[in-house]
Protein backbone atom coordinates (compact mmCIF):
# COMPACT_ATOMS: atom_id res chain seq x y z
CA UNK A 1 0.00 0.00 0.00
CA UNK A 2 1.19 3.61 -1.09
CA UNK A 3 2.15 5.98 1.18
CA UNK A 4 -0.62 8.15 0.11
CA UNK A 5 -3.61 5.64 0.48
CA UNK A 6 -6.21 7.08 2.78
CA UNK A 7 -5.77 6.35 6.33
CA UNK A 8 -9.65 5.48 7.04
CA UNK A 9 -9.82 2.93 4.19
CA UNK A 10 -6.97 1.16 4.86
CA UNK A 11 -8.42 0.50 8.41
CA UNK A 12 -12.02 0.20 7.23
CA UNK A 13 -10.34 -2.88 5.97
CA UNK A 14 -8.17 -3.46 8.93
CA UNK A 15 -10.42 -2.88 11.49
CA UNK A 16 -12.61 -5.54 13.31
CA UNK A 17 -15.87 -4.07 13.09
CA UNK A 18 -16.93 -5.73 16.35
CA UNK A 19 -13.71 -4.06 18.70
CA UNK A 20 -15.02 -0.89 16.68
CA UNK A 21 -18.39 -1.58 17.97
CA UNK A 22 -17.02 -2.87 21.41
CA UNK A 23 -14.33 0.67 21.91
CA UNK A 24 -17.67 3.45 20.54
CA UNK A 25 -20.28 1.91 22.52
CA UNK A 26 -17.76 1.51 26.13
CA UNK A 27 -16.06 4.67 25.52
CA UNK A 28 -19.44 7.17 25.38
CA UNK A 29 -21.23 5.36 28.07
CA UNK A 30 -22.86 7.94 29.89
CA UNK A 31 -20.96 7.47 33.77
CA UNK A 32 -18.03 5.05 33.81
CA UNK A 33 -16.44 4.43 30.70
CA UNK A 34 -16.06 0.65 30.53
CA UNK A 35 -13.67 -1.78 27.89
CA UNK A 36 -14.31 -5.55 28.10
CA UNK A 37 -11.43 -7.46 29.02
CA UNK A 38 -11.32 -9.85 26.09
CA UNK A 39 -9.91 -6.93 23.55
CA UNK A 40 -6.61 -7.46 25.77
CA UNK A 41 -5.64 -9.96 23.63
CA UNK A 42 -4.02 -8.73 20.52
CA UNK A 43 -0.61 -10.63 19.66
CA UNK A 44 1.01 -7.55 21.66
CA UNK A 45 -1.09 -8.42 24.63
CA UNK A 46 -1.51 -12.11 24.33
CA UNK A 47 2.55 -11.98 24.94
CA UNK A 48 2.31 -9.33 28.07
CA UNK A 49 -0.17 -11.94 29.25
CA UNK A 50 1.72 -14.63 28.79
CA UNK A 51 4.97 -12.46 30.36
CA UNK A 52 2.27 -11.81 33.40
CA UNK A 53 1.66 -15.75 34.45
CA UNK A 54 5.52 -15.87 35.23
CA UNK A 55 5.73 -13.09 36.95
CA UNK A 56 6.64 -14.29 40.46
CA UNK A 57 3.93 -11.72 41.99
CA UNK A 58 1.02 -13.57 39.94
CA UNK A 59 0.78 -16.97 41.66
CA UNK A 60 -2.53 -18.07 39.45
CA UNK A 61 -1.16 -19.84 36.35
CA UNK A 62 1.86 -21.22 38.25
CA UNK A 63 -1.09 -22.66 40.92
CA UNK A 64 -3.10 -24.01 38.40
CA UNK A 65 -0.37 -25.77 35.90
CA UNK A 66 0.92 -27.73 39.16
CA UNK A 67 -2.68 -28.76 40.55
CA UNK A 68 -3.23 -29.86 36.50
CA UNK A 69 -0.36 -31.88 36.03
CA UNK A 70 -0.89 -33.45 39.69
CA UNK A 71 -4.53 -34.36 39.09
CA UNK A 72 -4.67 -34.67 35.47
CA UNK A 73 -4.53 -38.54 35.82
CA UNK A 74 -7.14 -38.26 38.14
CA UNK A 75 -9.46 -35.61 36.16
CA UNK A 76 -9.55 -37.86 33.26
CA UNK A 77 -10.43 -41.27 35.12
CA UNK A 78 -13.32 -39.25 36.75
CA UNK A 79 -14.47 -37.53 33.35
CA UNK A 80 -14.65 -40.99 31.67
CA UNK A 81 -11.53 -40.58 29.52
CA UNK A 82 -12.76 -38.31 26.94
CA UNK A 83 -12.30 -38.59 23.55
CA UNK A 84 -13.45 -34.99 22.55
CA UNK A 85 -11.77 -32.15 24.56
CA UNK A 86 -13.23 -28.34 23.82
CA UNK A 87 -11.69 -25.63 25.71
CA UNK A 88 -13.12 -21.54 25.87
CA UNK A 89 -10.31 -19.36 25.99
CA UNK A 90 -7.75 -21.51 25.37
CA UNK A 91 -4.91 -19.08 25.38
CA UNK A 92 -1.94 -20.69 24.30
CA UNK A 93 -2.85 -24.34 25.80
CA UNK A 94 -0.15 -24.49 27.90
CA UNK A 95 -1.94 -25.86 30.96
CA UNK A 96 -4.03 -27.98 29.00
CA UNK A 97 -1.26 -30.19 27.94
CA UNK A 98 -1.01 -32.05 31.17
CA UNK A 99 -4.65 -33.23 30.39
CA UNK A 100 -4.60 -33.69 26.94
CA UNK A 101 -1.46 -36.23 27.27
CA UNK A 102 -3.58 -38.06 30.19
CA UNK A 103 -6.24 -38.89 28.03
CA UNK A 104 -4.25 -38.93 25.21
CA UNK A 105 -2.93 -42.37 27.01
CA UNK A 106 -5.95 -43.84 26.99
CA UNK A 107 -6.97 -43.26 23.21
CA UNK A 108 -7.17 -40.89 20.70
CA UNK A 109 -8.25 -37.70 20.97
CA UNK A 110 -10.40 -34.76 19.25
CA UNK A 111 -8.96 -31.41 21.18
CA UNK A 112 -10.83 -28.39 19.99
CA UNK A 113 -9.96 -25.04 21.20
CA UNK A 114 -12.18 -21.88 20.79
CA UNK A 115 -10.88 -18.40 21.09
CA UNK A 116 -11.35 -14.75 19.78
CA UNK A 117 -7.70 -13.90 19.27
CA UNK A 118 -6.07 -15.64 16.31
CA UNK A 119 -2.78 -14.84 18.19
CA UNK A 120 -3.27 -16.84 20.79
CA UNK A 121 -4.94 -19.86 19.00
CA UNK A 122 -1.36 -19.55 16.45
CA UNK A 123 0.56 -20.98 19.56
CA UNK A 124 -1.52 -22.65 20.82
CA UNK A 125 -1.18 -25.23 17.90
CA UNK A 126 2.04 -24.63 17.78
CA UNK A 127 2.76 -25.59 21.45
CA UNK A 128 0.22 -28.57 21.34
CA UNK A 129 -0.15 -29.85 17.67
CA UNK A 130 2.70 -32.16 18.44
CA UNK A 131 1.06 -33.76 21.83
CA UNK A 132 1.11 -37.74 20.52
CA UNK A 133 -2.45 -38.83 19.72
CA UNK A 134 -4.03 -35.64 19.55
CA UNK A 135 -5.44 -33.80 16.80
CA UNK A 136 -6.09 -30.47 17.12
CA UNK A 137 -8.69 -28.16 15.21
CA UNK A 138 -9.29 -24.47 16.81
CA UNK A 139 -12.06 -22.49 16.10
CA UNK A 140 -11.59 -18.86 16.39
CA UNK A 141 -15.30 -17.94 17.51
CA UNK A 142 -16.69 -16.43 20.56
CA UNK A 143 -17.81 -18.96 23.39
CA UNK A 144 -21.26 -19.88 22.50
CA UNK A 145 -20.80 -19.66 18.81
CA UNK A 146 -17.55 -22.33 19.42
CA UNK A 147 -19.19 -24.28 21.43
CA UNK A 148 -22.39 -24.72 18.96
CA UNK A 149 -19.96 -25.06 16.24
CA UNK A 150 -17.85 -27.82 17.96
CA UNK A 151 -20.50 -30.00 19.23
CA UNK A 152 -22.36 -30.01 16.03
CA UNK A 153 -19.24 -30.75 14.28
CA UNK A 154 -18.03 -33.62 16.42
CA UNK A 155 -21.91 -35.06 16.60
CA UNK A 156 -21.00 -37.50 13.87
CA UNK A 157 -17.71 -39.44 14.99
CA UNK A 158 -18.87 -38.92 18.53
CA UNK A 159 -20.13 -42.16 19.80
CA UNK A 160 -23.59 -42.22 21.50
CA UNK A 161 -23.20 -41.47 24.65
CA UNK A 162 -19.45 -41.07 24.51
CA UNK A 163 -19.09 -37.58 27.00
CA UNK A 164 -16.91 -34.25 26.05
CA UNK A 165 -15.02 -32.74 28.68
CA UNK A 166 -15.56 -29.04 28.07
CA UNK A 167 -12.83 -26.58 29.86
CA UNK A 168 -12.91 -23.29 31.05
CA UNK A 169 -9.55 -22.69 32.95
CA UNK A 170 -7.60 -20.20 34.20
CA UNK A 171 -10.79 -18.55 35.91
CA UNK A 172 -11.40 -16.46 33.48
CA UNK A 173 -15.10 -16.85 34.82
CA UNK A 174 -13.72 -14.20 37.15
CA UNK A 175 -14.37 -11.80 34.63
CA UNK A 176 -18.15 -12.68 34.64
CA UNK A 177 -20.10 -10.59 37.68
CA UNK A 178 -21.92 -13.61 39.77
CA UNK A 179 -25.18 -13.42 38.52
CA UNK A 180 -23.41 -13.20 34.57
CA UNK A 181 -21.34 -16.49 35.55
CA UNK A 182 -24.40 -18.19 36.62
CA UNK A 183 -26.35 -17.34 33.70
CA UNK A 184 -23.00 -18.13 31.32
CA UNK A 185 -22.82 -21.55 32.91
CA UNK A 186 -26.31 -22.43 32.07
CA UNK A 187 -25.99 -21.37 28.47
CA UNK A 188 -22.87 -23.76 27.43
CA UNK A 189 -24.77 -26.41 29.68
CA UNK A 190 -27.99 -26.30 27.30
CA UNK A 191 -25.49 -26.68 24.62
CA UNK A 192 -23.99 -29.22 25.69
CA UNK A 193 -24.92 -33.05 25.53
CA UNK A 194 -26.33 -35.33 28.70
CA UNK A 195 -23.16 -37.19 30.03
CA UNK A 196 -20.83 -34.04 29.08
CA UNK A 197 -18.56 -32.46 31.39
CA UNK A 198 -17.08 -29.50 32.65
CA UNK A 199 -13.78 -28.79 34.67
CA UNK A 200 -13.70 -24.52 35.40
CA UNK A 201 -10.84 -23.08 37.04
CA UNK A 202 -11.26 -20.69 39.45
CA UNK A 203 -8.97 -18.34 41.47
CA UNK A 204 -9.51 -18.36 45.19
CA UNK A 205 -9.83 -15.17 48.20
CA UNK A 206 -6.74 -14.16 49.31
CA UNK A 207 -5.68 -11.28 51.19
CA UNK A 208 -5.49 -8.24 49.38
CA UNK A 209 -2.38 -7.05 49.47
CA UNK A 210 -1.33 -10.73 47.74
CA UNK A 211 -3.60 -9.52 45.55
CA UNK A 212 -3.48 -6.32 44.82
CA UNK A 213 0.38 -7.34 44.25
CA UNK A 214 -0.35 -9.85 41.53
CA UNK A 215 -2.45 -6.79 39.79
CA UNK A 216 -0.13 -4.21 39.80
CA UNK A 217 3.02 -5.69 39.56
CA UNK A 218 6.37 -3.62 40.62
CA UNK A 219 7.69 -4.66 36.80
CA UNK A 220 4.89 -2.88 35.12
CA UNK A 221 4.14 -6.23 33.16
CA UNK A 222 0.28 -5.58 34.14
CA UNK A 223 0.35 -1.73 33.37
CA UNK A 224 1.55 -2.41 30.14
CA UNK A 225 -0.70 -5.33 29.95
CA UNK A 226 -3.49 -2.93 30.25
CA UNK A 227 -2.46 0.28 28.42
CA UNK A 228 -1.86 -1.74 25.60
CA UNK A 229 -5.74 -1.73 25.18
CA UNK A 230 -5.33 2.05 24.25
CA UNK A 231 -2.53 1.07 22.07
CA UNK A 232 -4.10 -1.36 20.17
CA UNK A 233 -7.08 1.63 19.98
CA UNK A 234 -3.92 3.51 18.33
CA UNK A 235 -3.23 0.59 16.09
CA UNK A 236 -6.12 -0.66 14.66
CA UNK A 237 -8.82 1.99 15.13
CA UNK A 238 -6.15 5.47 14.05
CA UNK A 239 -6.91 6.61 17.51
CA UNK A 240 -4.54 9.29 19.29
CA UNK A 241 -4.16 8.20 23.16
CA UNK A 242 -1.50 9.40 24.58
CA UNK A 243 -0.30 6.53 26.95
CA UNK A 244 1.71 8.24 28.94
CA UNK A 245 -1.17 10.51 30.33
CA UNK A 246 -3.05 7.31 31.36
CA UNK A 247 -2.45 5.56 34.93
CA UNK A 248 -2.61 1.54 35.32
CA UNK A 249 -5.18 1.56 38.62
CA UNK A 250 -5.87 -2.67 40.59
CA UNK A 251 -8.38 -1.82 43.09
CA UNK A 252 -9.80 -4.25 45.15
CA UNK A 253 -13.62 -4.56 46.27
CA UNK A 254 -13.53 -6.77 49.29
CA UNK A 255 -16.95 -7.32 49.78
CA UNK A 256 -17.60 -8.67 46.33
CA UNK A 257 -14.10 -10.56 46.43
CA UNK A 258 -13.22 -8.72 43.19
CA UNK A 259 -9.99 -7.13 41.46
CA UNK A 260 -10.70 -4.02 39.04
CA UNK A 261 -8.23 -2.56 36.49
CA UNK A 262 -8.78 0.95 35.23
CA UNK A 263 -7.12 3.47 33.07
CA UNK A 264 -7.09 6.80 34.82
CA UNK A 265 -6.85 10.30 32.89
CA UNK A 266 -3.72 12.15 34.45
CA UNK A 267 -5.97 14.88 33.38
CA UNK A 268 -8.19 16.23 31.62
CA UNK A 269 -7.96 15.65 27.72
CA UNK A 270 -10.01 15.18 24.60
CA UNK A 271 -8.93 11.73 22.75
CA UNK A 272 -9.71 12.12 18.92
CA UNK A 273 -10.23 8.33 17.53
CA UNK A 274 -10.49 8.50 13.80
CA UNK A 275 -11.70 5.23 12.41
CA UNK A 276 -14.56 5.74 14.64
CA UNK A 277 -14.72 9.60 13.86
CA UNK A 278 -15.46 10.33 17.51
CA UNK A 279 -13.64 12.71 20.34
CA UNK A 280 -13.81 11.09 23.86
CA UNK A 281 -13.61 13.54 26.45
CA UNK A 282 -12.04 12.52 29.89
CA UNK A 283 -12.02 14.55 33.14
CA UNK A 284 -8.97 14.25 35.60
CA UNK A 285 -8.70 11.21 37.57
CA UNK A 286 -11.64 9.71 35.28
CA UNK A 287 -11.25 6.52 34.45
CA UNK A 288 -11.83 3.52 32.01
CA UNK A 289 -13.05 -0.08 33.63
CA UNK A 290 -11.21 -2.14 31.57
CA UNK A 291 -11.57 -5.67 34.15
CA UNK A 292 -13.23 -7.55 36.45
CA UNK A 293 -11.30 -10.50 38.42
CA UNK A 294 -13.65 -11.72 40.74
CA UNK A 295 -12.25 -14.13 43.52
CA UNK A 296 -14.08 -17.31 44.72
CA UNK A 297 -14.64 -19.69 47.44
CA UNK A 298 -14.17 -23.24 46.99
CA UNK A 299 -18.03 -23.57 47.77
CA UNK A 300 -18.71 -20.91 46.09
CA UNK A 301 -17.36 -22.57 41.87
CA UNK A 302 -19.87 -25.30 43.23
CA UNK A 303 -22.68 -23.77 44.22
CA UNK A 304 -22.35 -21.68 41.30
CA UNK A 305 -22.10 -24.50 38.74
CA UNK A 306 -24.95 -26.22 40.49
CA UNK A 307 -27.33 -23.14 40.34
CA UNK A 308 -26.55 -23.25 36.58
CA UNK A 309 -28.01 -27.07 36.58
CA UNK A 310 -24.60 -28.86 36.37
CA UNK A 311 -23.87 -31.78 38.70
CA UNK A 312 -21.16 -31.29 40.75
CA UNK A 313 -18.86 -34.00 40.94
CA UNK A 314 -15.38 -33.39 42.60
CA UNK A 315 -12.56 -30.72 43.68
CA UNK A 316 -9.00 -30.13 43.58
CA UNK A 317 -8.21 -27.13 45.73
CA UNK A 318 -3.81 -26.18 45.45
CA UNK A 319 -4.08 -24.49 48.72
CA UNK A 320 -0.20 -22.17 48.60
CA UNK A 321 -1.34 -19.87 46.33
CA UNK A 322 -5.25 -20.51 46.23
CA UNK A 323 -6.79 -22.11 43.09
CA UNK A 324 -9.85 -24.70 42.68
CA UNK A 325 -10.46 -26.40 39.23
CA UNK A 326 -13.89 -28.07 39.76
CA UNK A 327 -15.54 -31.31 37.83
CA UNK A 328 -19.63 -31.21 36.77
CA UNK A 329 -21.66 -33.27 34.29
CA UNK A 330 -24.70 -32.71 32.67
CA UNK A 331 -26.88 -35.08 34.14
CA UNK A 332 -27.55 -38.15 31.62
C1 LIG B 1 -7.06 -14.38 32.33
C2 LIG B 1 -8.90 -13.20 33.26
C3 LIG B 1 -7.84 -14.92 34.52
O1 LIG B 1 -8.10 -12.01 35.82
O2 LIG B 1 -6.20 -12.79 36.50
C4 LIG B 1 -4.13 -10.97 34.61
C5 LIG B 1 -6.29 -11.68 33.37
N1 LIG B 1 -5.54 -9.45 34.17
N2 LIG B 1 -3.65 -9.84 35.07
C6 LIG B 1 -7.00 -12.52 35.60
C7 LIG B 1 -5.33 -10.74 34.02
C8 LIG B 1 -4.50 -8.90 34.79
C9 LIG B 1 -6.60 -12.89 34.17
N3 LIG B 1 -7.60 -13.81 33.57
Amino acid sequence: MSASAAPVLYNAARANPEFAHAVAGGLTRRGQKTLPPSWFYDEVGSALFEAITVLPEYGLTRAEGALLSNAADDIVRTSSHPGLVIELGSGTGTKTRHLLAASARYRSVDYLPIDISAAALDSCVKILGTTDNVSIQPIEATYIDGIETAVAGSKANRTAGEPALLLFLGSTIGNFDRTQATSFLARIRKRMQPGDYLLLGADLVKPRAKLLNAYDDPTGVTAAFNLNLLARINRELDGHFELSQFAHEARYDERRSRIEMHLRSRRAQKVRIDALGLTIPFATSETIWTESSHKFRADDVSRTGCRAGWLFVRQWVESEWGFAETLFQKAK
